[in-house]
Parts: structure tokens; C-alpha cells; sequence
């Protein structure tokens, strides 16, 4: 049962679908406090867990510490830090009561999960105008489903985005994009997409291609009949250059933000000085939207949008701000460190200059329109990814209605997982990160975000072949399969490494369980259903699963528990149930072995990828193959419990012909 509660007068943030009227009152859980702002408190019980987030720092039970929703370009995600990319505001609370909440509100908002108060949780912002969605049922898992419904259909990417893809900041060249075409095929790594990051366009333009590019059609088309998608990002941010057409438009049309005087609002980010389209408009989003056809038209079907938090390096008006200051700074002489004697101090300056990027002061200085009504950007600050993202949807609807596009963006709201996916942003080459990426996953899935994966060995940093490898056994799992490095780290692309054939067989393992993988992903976006859950929506009843948070179920039939630890050989897992231990060895073959209820520790070398079959259920298994295109589905193995079934699910991968009967078919063992 949901029931909904309306305080103030909420901004629409289309993150539901299927509306139910506001009761009157206030929920049956905590109390509600809307004097001066709004503030939502319940006191936990000792054994009380706290799940939801999405994507957000620290562990899946969330308790112990304060989060923010504040969409944050923020490239280091170290443990204190409050607010990532996203603004996901689901909890469930499960235990002396069990009831899951929504925030439904587009600006900034702290849950308080026991870190001031360890019995208390507390949610606040600071307008008490929101809607409030309370959801009770039987467990968690229960109400995860109900608000999924009501939040509407995952994302479904084509079935070639469930292959590998390899991504770095800085290739340049079509050159650059051949030699990792030709360093995965002449070492028989499977791929299927390679990325094209901010390099690929003129001066850092959007929907524009670099000098390197010309031609391009037949360029795209070179790397698909290797098997191999480009795929193209794109900035929140629009140059402002007269004769720029994408510019010219905006000013034009008035699709950008503007400052409270009615100017545009500029701000520098890759590309120097930019305009924001302003997303929230329909109109601003329509003719966004339409730009994506200067690459579709040329062969792409797929993107990722990036900097639409929005990120900014710094405005004109901060940047002025900063100079005055450096102008006192010069003037005020000498004398002691602290500043004491000095109008201005060294340690101000640097202040100042440390805080020109993304600051809330900026957020301020700039208005969207939405329904003819001025509304100043931090007021719907979380809502700009989201629709950045839901410009490009609402567009590929238009540009072919019956074919996917693959499409997944940095920034985002619940309400986003309809249009796209997300990857996790600048996380970094560390082993933390790893194990960061595998908790974020589950949470991610209850708040509707399926096809999600970070940064595989780090994006941030210099990654080692230890942990490049084990990245990637984790990556096997997870929708969004990518390598990802910043510029001027380590390369990273599998193939500069010493022993390739470790990196060949993991990936092609991914390949090998890809009609499984794709099976349990469509299953749980048509049904409103998770990929990944924490083991206690399996197992409810058993204690000691709701205490793991470095294993996930996968889908209906597995179990994942990879290796989070330098120099580990293996690790120790917890079994609510007996299943069969499934390694999957660098000869090609599988070894299986049962294991009973409880814990174990197991044995699992870099080049092995481990996983747990549940029991009295079997899977499919693939040959192994180089490309999605390659993967035969009319010729699988079966591996698991004897005498099971397993229903798989299968269509072209191109289409939306989800609900036919004939995508599914009954496999036994
Ligand atoms: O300011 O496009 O998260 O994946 O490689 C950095 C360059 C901008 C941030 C993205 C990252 C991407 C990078 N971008």
C-alpha cells in the first residue's frame, strides 16, 4: 500500500507515473515537522536497517551516516563525502516496523541515518513543499516492487550494451580508436564498444566532430562491421561562439538559462565559456533532444551525457569575484602567514580559488522556466541530469520509435531510470573503490537504476593488473560492463598488460553467461523487478544474510561474492542456503562444487571468476564468443542443480517487442 502526502506546493519532478491522491494527515511512521523548513523523523529500533539511496557512498545498509542529495561533480569519493552524482531519495526501514519512504522533492535534502543521533533517523530540506510517499508491505524486497511500479519501467538498453566496452579520456584519432579496436581483436578479447570522450569533438562542441573525423559515416561504419559501437559523449554545456549553430539556436529560441536580469547565464566549463540549455523547459528539450540526430544520422546508437549536475569550473561572476580579491591580495603587504595584519590572507585567496567550481553560489545565480514561471536553478538543482538525459529519450522516441538506443548519463533523479541508465562517475584505482562499486549496486537497482556499472579498474589514478582483474570480475556481473581511465593515468585497455590470456578469458566469461545476464536483466525491467538485491530479500528470515554487504544476488539463480582484497586468494563467504560453487577456470572449463549452508572460505586465483549457483537451479552458458553479434543462443549449456529449468528470456536486442510469448523458452537440465 502507498499513501501520499503533500506539503506546500511541490514542483512536478515527473519522477512518478502512476499517481495516487494525497491523503490527509501525516504518515504512520515518525512525525512530520514543517515549521520554517520541513523535517521527517522516526526513531530505529537497535536491529532497524536502512536500505535505498541509490547511488551513494558507504555500505547498503546506509545507517551510521548523514548523506545529501545534492548532484555534485565531486571526482573524489573518498569516505566523508556526502553527495555524489545522483539524487536518489528512496529508504526502506526494515525491522521493529518495515516501511519504505520517497522524498519526492528536486533540491537539496539530508538524510540523517543515525550519525547524529544513533536511534534516529532524520530527513530534512529546507522548503516544506514536497510530496511524501509512504509504502508499507511484508519485507522490503515487497516495497522495493511497489515503488518500482510506481515509479514506472526500467530502462532497456539494446542487448550489444550488455558487451564489453573499452573508454578512455584522450583518444583522439580515428588512429587512436583503431589501435584499441586492433588490440583487443588481434588478442581475441571480446569487445563491442569503444567510447568516444570529450576529444572527439571541435573545441569541446556538442554534436559537432573534430577535424580528425572527417568522413565519419564510413568510419562508423568500419567499426561496426568489426563488431564494434562507437559510442559518443555529450556535454550538459553549449559553447558560446557566434556561428556555432547549436549556440546560435539557443540564443535564438531562448533555450538557455538565464541570469535574474534576463541574460544568459555563462559559465566556463571544457569547452571555455558555455550556456546551460535549460533541460526543464520541453521546448528547450525538444530541440536538445533533436541535436542527437547529427550523430544518429551518421550510424551512432549510443551515448553517455556527462557535466549535467550541472559541473561547472567556475562563472563569470565568481571568476570576478575571485579577481577583485586577488587584486586586494596584491596590494595588502607582506606581514604574517595567518592574514591577521592583511585585508586579505593567503588562506582566503586559496579559499576562494578552491571553491569557483561547482559552487552553490552559482546555483543561485541562474533561472529556468518552467511553465512560464521563473524558478532560480537551486530550487531544482537535482532535476537537471535527469532531464539532460530524458531530452535525448523523449528524442530517440521521435528519431525511431520502434528501436533502442543505448544511453546512460552521469547526473541523475528518480524518474531518470525510465530514460537511461548510469555509470558511477570518477571513482579511482583503489581497492575501497571496488568494493564501493559492488555495495552502490543493489541500492542503485531498488531505486529503479538497472543498467548501471563504475569505472572497471578505476578511472581516477593508476590502476594495477591486480586490481584491473578483479575489477572486472565484478564488471562480468554488472549491465554496464566498462573500462574507463582519466587522462594521464596508466593506460588501462586490457591489452597493456602482461598475461593478456587472464583478461581474454574473464571477459569472455562475461560473454559466456551473457544470455543469462541479458535473460535476468529484461526479466526484472519488465517485471519492476531488481537484478541485484542484498541477500536479505532472498532470505528474510535468516539473520546472518541481512549482515553481508560484500555479496549480491544476481537475478533469480545466482549468488556473486568476487575478491575485494590486494593480494587475496581467495575470500570467505557466507551461504544462507547450500549452492553450488561455480568457478569458471582459464582453461575454459567450469568447476563445480556444492557447498552446505554457512561459512566457507574458497580458493578463487586473479584469473578465475567465481560465483554460486542457488540451489535446485541451473543456468544457460554460452560458447565463447568475441561480440554479442557472435553469441549463439540456440546452442547452450546448461549448468547447475539436475532435473531444473530454467525459463529464458531472448529477443533480437534491437527492437521493443518485449512482451511476446516467444521471447521466452524453458530450458532444462
Ligand atoms: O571534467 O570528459 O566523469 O568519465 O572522462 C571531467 C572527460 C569530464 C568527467 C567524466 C569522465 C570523463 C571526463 N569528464
Amino acid at each position: 500500500m502507498i499513501q501520499k502526502y503533500t506539503y506546500g506546493a511541490p514542483l512536478r519532478t515527473d519522477a512518478v507515473v502512476h499517481e495516487i491522491p494525497a491523503e490527509n494527515g501525516s504518515p504512520a511512521y515518525g512525525t512530520v515537522n514543517t515549521q520554517n523548513s520541513f523535517t521527517f523523523t522516526y526513531r530505529m529500533s537497535a536491529d532497524d536497517i536502512v536500505y535505498g539511496l541509490g547511488e551513494a557512498n558507504r555500505g547498503i545498509n546506509k545507517r551510521g551516516y548523514c548523506y545529501t542529495s545534492d548532484c555534485t561533480d565531486d571526482p573524489n569519493h573518498t569516505e566523508d563525502k556526502r553527495s555524489l552524482y545522483g539524487a536518489h531519495n528512496f529508504i526502506v526501514v526494515w525491522g521493529a516496523q518495515t516501511f519504505g519512504m520517497f522524498f519526492d522533492y528536486p533540491s537539496l535534502i539530508t538524510f540523517d541515518i543515525g550519525y547524529t543521533r544513533a536511534d534516529t533517523l532524520s530527513v530534512s530540506c529546507e522548503s516544506a513543499d514536497l510530496d511524501v510517499y509512504v509504502i508499507t508491505g511484508d519485507t522490503p524486497y515487497d516495497i522495493v516492487k511497489q515503488f518500482r511500479r510506481m515509479t514506472g519501467r526500467s530502462y532497456i538498453p539494446p542487448k550489444f550494451a550488455f558487451g564489453f566496452g573499452q573508454s578512455r579520456w584522450g583518444y583522439k584519432t580515428k588512429d587512436d580508436f583503431r589501435k584499441v579496436a586492433a588490440g583487443y581483436r588481434e588478442n581475441h578479447i571480446p569487445l563491442d564498444m569503444i567510447y568516444m570522450d570529450i576529444d572527439y569533438m571541435d573545441s569541446y562542441k556538442d554534436f559537432t566532430l573534430s577535424s580528425e573525423f572527417s568522413r565519419f559515416p564510413e568510419f562508423v561504419r568500419e567499426m561496426k562491421e568489426d563488431h564494434i559501437r562507437l559510442i559518443p559523449i555529450i556535454d550538459a554545456g553549449v559553447k558560446v561562439e557566434d556561428g556555432y549553430s547549436v549556440y546560435d539556436e539557443g540564443v535564438k529560441n531562448d533555450h538557455f538559462c538565464k541570469r535574474e536580469d534576463g541574460s544568459f547565464f555563462t559559465a566556463a566549463v571544457w569547452p571555455g565559456d558555455t550556456h546551460f540549455p535549460d533541460f526543464l523547459d520541453p521546448k528547450a528539450r525538444e530541440w536538445f533532444g533533436d541535436k542527437y540526430r547529427f550523430l544518429t544520422d551518421q550510424g551512432i546508437e549510443g551515448f553517455w551525457n556527462d557535466m549535467n549536475e550541472p559541473a561547472i569550473f567556475y562563472s563569470r561572476e565568481g571568476l570576478a569575484e575571485a579577481k577583485e580579491l586577488a587584486r586586494r591580495f596584491a596590494q595588502s603587504d607582506g606581514g604574517s602567514w595567518d592574514g591577521q595584519q592583511e585585508e586579505v590572507g593567503v588562506w582566503q585567496m586559496g579559499d576562494k580559488l578552491q571553491s569557483l567550481a561547482n559552487s552553490p553560489e552559482d546555483y543561485r545565480r541562474f533561472y529556468h522556466n518552467i511553465n512560464g514561471k521563473k524558478v532560480r536553478h537551486d530550487k531544482v538543482h537535482n532535476l537537471y541530469g535527469f532531464n539532460m538525459t530524458r531530452a535525448a529519450a523523449e528524442a530517440f522516441e521521435r528519431i525511431d520509435p520502434d528501436r533502442r538506443f543505448l544511453m546512460f548519463s552521469r547526473s541523475s533523479y528518480i524518474g531518470m531510470h525510465r530514460c537511461g541508465g548510469i555509470w558511477t562517475g570518477d571513482n579511482k584505482s583503489w581497492w575501497s573503490h571496488l568494493l564501493l562499486n559492488l555495495k552502490m549496486m543493489p541500492s542503485l537497482n531498488m531505486c529503479g537504476f538497472l543498467y548501471a556499472g563504475a569505472d572497471l579498474g578505476g578511472f581516477g589514478a593508476d590502476t594495477t593488473r591486480e586490481l584491473l582483474l578483479r575489477f572486472l570480475a565484478l564488471g562480468v556481473f554488472t549491465p554496464l560492463m566498462r573500462n574507463h581511465a582519466a587522462l594521464g593515468t596508466r593506460e588501462q585497455e586490457c591489452y597493456q598488460f602482461e598475461g593478456i590470456e587472464d583478461f581474454r578469458h574473464v571477459i569472455t566469461v562475461r560473454y559466456r553467461l551473457l544470455p543469462y545476464l541479458y535473460s535476468e536483466y529484461m526479466k526484472a525491467a519488465l517485471n519492476d523487478d531488481l537484478y541485484f538485491k542484498p541477500l536479505s530479500f532472498v532470505y528474510p528470515e535468516d539473520r546472518m544474510a541481512a549482515r553481508i554487504e560484500d555479496q549480491l544476488m544476481l537475478g533469480n539463480e545466482i549468488m556473486i561474492a568476487p575478491v575485494c582484497e590486494q593480494n587475496g586468494k581467495g575470500r570467505y563467504v557466507y551461504l544462507p542456503e547450500e549452492m553450488l560453487f561455480v568457478k569458471f577456470l582459464p582453461d575454459g572449463t567450469v568447476s563445480e562444487e556444492i557447498f552446505g549452508q554457512g561459512v566457507h572460505y574458497v580458493d578463487i586465483a586473479l584469473n578465475e571468476v567465481p560465483m554460486f549457483i542457488r540451489k535446485g537451479k541451473c543456468i544457460p552458458l554460452a560458447d565463447p564468443a568475441e561480440c554479442v553479434d557472435d553469441i549463439r543462443t540456440d546452442h547452450l549449456r546448461i549448468i547447475g542443480y539436475a532435473g531444473t529449468e530454467y525459463v529464458l528470456y531472448d529477443d533480437d536486442g534491437i527492437h521493443k517487442d518485449y512482451e511476446n510469448e516467444k521471447n521466452y523458452r524453458t530450458l532444462r537440465n
